[in-house]
């Protein structure tokens, strides 16, 4: 158990798992809570009644409002730790004392959609990680995808106000396929780079263990001796980077709207971890004009061909909230909450947002004491001069509050930055006020195209496939605008495939990026593969031996899957009692299927699931008995991902493991 959780349990909850006379909030136990006290057993409620009044209020009460973006997350505790130290680049002490184990505590979510929409849109995820560190709470507020949508933070409530749902219907939910969103990213053309990695695989991941994280700015790293380096951070999954389908999405979203959470929440429960590494990029000061780009664009990213990046730390998340509205709900993050060894660039969007994320917290967190909620709260000692204020949770001992002060011996007192006092970097800075953009921010396509360059063929298809849907979904007028003014800028053979599904002349004029670099990180293709947390739903018929179910059990099991046994009711086979029905679960909620039909005929549920896991390139497996249910199926079992499993396991196994069966 980390140490900010042992802190929690120690200090703030409350188990209700206890016996316990039910009580009012003044602690009051109470003997009716079932009927409000009446005048007459079919008369009016009385005013006396506090009890009814106080858990009414409480209950009218209970919501705050949800996050303006990123409302819908799920929260896990963890540790970091670092390899070796790299006090070469830093003196943060988290990063420097590789014995350390820092308590994290980290927010996956989407940042279109409400809170209660699904799991699985096309969207950017969220990845927030706050570092307990002993020098105070270190935010990295990340997503999974190293670019954004804009140069500078003024433009971000505009850029929101055309994703988020359309201001007169409130359509479409937790979607960019609509008319204001393609509006604004075609005539705000810095979006380019990330408008590609939205329509790419990596907006719809398979799982929030299965993506990467990016801190995306430039910040920057600073050493004892006040020596600087540039630097991007990364987290790179252990069980690499995966997709869904896109179709398939829409049916997860169908069938399971909390697919990516209750996927890890239950591999947490189960003692599965999601383990990331850390990764940095790091540019000496001195080579910062050395790129074709500026450092300080956001919608730029570092080739890792060009600055490698070296993995440096690991964080293993495995333990789940308790409750999810004071843990997950009210942690509040901020890209400034920084330690000393960590800085900030001048990159516009970053100082930016420097300012928006307290701010926010006042009105969400209702009042300036958010940072005392228990989730919020640093591990370290701390004491300033601030009081009072709506919620104070803590009683200040002492007269004084003020600094500098006689009285109290000038207590609490600023340290030196030799003794751990925060140093801003002593950047020299000069210049005119203006309001204006360097002329090094204003290629807005090359790295969209070096992005398309670098995909594999299937990624560049679901590309293709996904503006045309998202194009499809709007008007006829912003269909034209993105393509004559984004798509073209691009790429011309995606501006003339697109404009052909959407019902669009192309542009007569070629006008695409003739850039011509690609960067194999890009493709998710070049990735790890792993059989950890994968899932497999085994479709069987009733007249199968108790022997073969828990033979194939334990040896998918012995491999690291997760089986369930699923038919058209449940019932037991011996004494294996199965898992789920085709009402309750379908193969779009697993990596694989394997049949162990015996002698039955399929039902046409399991036929259609099939056929789906065909369609949806996953690996597909049949057991004893089972080579007759190919009369019933449209494809063979000579075709590409469909194994005997009696025969080569192994063969199976793989295919799973690849995740996708992309030559089928
Ligand atoms: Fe932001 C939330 C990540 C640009 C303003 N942002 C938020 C969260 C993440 C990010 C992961 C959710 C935190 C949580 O789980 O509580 N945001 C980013 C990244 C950005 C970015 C990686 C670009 C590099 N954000 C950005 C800009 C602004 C904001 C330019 C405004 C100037 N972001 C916010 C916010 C939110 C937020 C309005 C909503 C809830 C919150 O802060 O706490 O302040």
């Amino acid at each position: 158990m980390s140490k900010k959780k042992d802190e929690l349990n120690q200090r703030d909850t409350i188990d209700n798992t206890e016996k316990a006379a039910l009580r009012t909030n003044q602690g009051l136990p109470v003997s009716e809570d079932e009927f409000s006290l009446k005048a007459g057993e079919r008369g009016p409620t009385l005013m006396e009644d506090f009890h009814f009044r106080e858990k009414m209020t409480h209950f009218d009460h209970e919501r705050i409002p949800e996050r303006v973006v990123h409302a819908r997350g799920f929260g896990v505790h963890g540790e970091f730790e670092i390899y070796e130290s790299l006090e070469k680049y830093t003196k943060a002490d988290f990063l420097t004392d590789p014995g350390k184990k820092t308590p994290v505590f980290v927010r996956f979510s989407t940042v279109a959609g409400n809170r209660g929409s699904m799991d699985i849109p096309r969207d950017v995820r969220g990845f927030a990680t706050k570092f307990y560190t002993d020098e105070g709470n270190y935010d990295l507020v990340a997503n999974n995808m190293p670019v954004f949508f804009m140069q500078d933070a003024i433009k971000f409530p505009d850029f929101v106000h055309a994703v988020k749902p359309e201001p007169h219907n409130e359509m479409p939910q937790a979607a960019s396929a609509h008319n204001t969103f393609w509006d604004w990213v075609s005539v705000n053309t810095e979006s380019a780079h990330m408008v590609m990695w939205l329509m790419s695989d990596r907006a719809i991941p398979r799982s929030f263990s299965m993506m990467e994280g990016f801190g995306v700015h430039t910040f920057r790293l600073v050493n004892a001796e006040g020596k600087s380096h540039f630097v991007k951070f990364h987290w790179k999954p252990k069980d690499g980077m995966h997709q869904v389908m896109w179709d398939e999405a829409q049916m997860i979203n169908g069938k399971n709207i909390d697919f990516n959470r209750q996927t890890l929440w239950e591999n947490i429960e189960k003692g599965n971890p999601a383990v990331f590494e850390l990764g940095l990029q790091v540019i000496d000061e001195e080579d910062e004009f050395n790129m074709d780009f500026d450092i300080l664009d956001p919608t730029k990213l570092w080739p890792e061909e060009d600055v490698p990046v070296q993995i440096v730390g690991k964080m293993t998340l495995n333990q789940n909230v308790d409750n999810f509205f004071a843990e997950t709900e009210q942690v509040a993050f901020h890209p400034g909450s920084v330690v000393p060894g960590i800085d900030f660039t001048n990159d516009p969007l970053l100082q930016g947002r420097l300012f928006s994320y307290t701010d926010t917290q006042l009105i969400r967190l209702g009042g300036p004491n958010f940072h005392q909620l228990p989730i919020n709260r640093p591990v370290c000692p701390f004491a300033n001069n601030q009081r009072d204020g709506y919620n104070q949770m803590y009683i200040h001992k002492g007269e004084t509050a003020h600094h500098k002060n006689h009285m109290n011996d000038n207590q609490p007192e600023p340290v030196s930055p030799e003794e751990g006092g925060y140093e801003h970097y002593h950047e020299k800075v000069e210049g005119r006020k203006v309001q204006a953009r360097s002329d090094s921010f204003k290629d807005h396509f090359s790295q969209a195209k070096m992005f398309l360059n670098s995909q594999s063929k299937h990624e560049k298809q679901h590309i293709y496939d996904a503006f045309s849907f998202e194009l499809g979904k709007c008007d006829m007028e912003i269909r034209k605008l993105a393509i004559s003014e984004l798509l073209n800028k691009i790429d011309r053979d995606l501006t003339e495939y697109v404009a052909d599904k959407v019902g669009v002349e192309a542009p007569p004029e070629v006008e695409e990026s003739t850039y011509e670099k690609s960067s194999p990180a890009l493709s998710m293709e070049n990735t790890k593969f792993s059989l950890e947390t994968r899932t497999v739903g085994v479709i069987v018929m009733p007249d199968v031996a108790e022997q073969t179910l828990k033979e194939t059990k334990s040896k998918l099991e012995e491999k690291g899957l997760q089986v369930s046994f699923i038919s058209d009711k449940i019932y037991k086979i011996g004494n294996t009692t199965l898992d789920a029905t085709f009402d309750t679960v379908h193969s779009v909620l697993f990596d694989s299927m394997i049949v162990i039909s015996g002698q039955k005929p399929l039902p046409a549920p399991a036929i259609e699931n099939l056929e789906i896991t065909y369609k949806h390139k996953k690996a597909i497996g049949y057991g004893i008995d089972s080579a007759s249910i190919f009369d019933v199926l449209s494809f063979t079992k000579d075709d590409k991902g469909v194994t005997d499993i009696e025969q080569d396991l192994d063969g199976f196994l793989e295919d799973v493991k690849q995740h996708r069966v992309w030559s089928r």
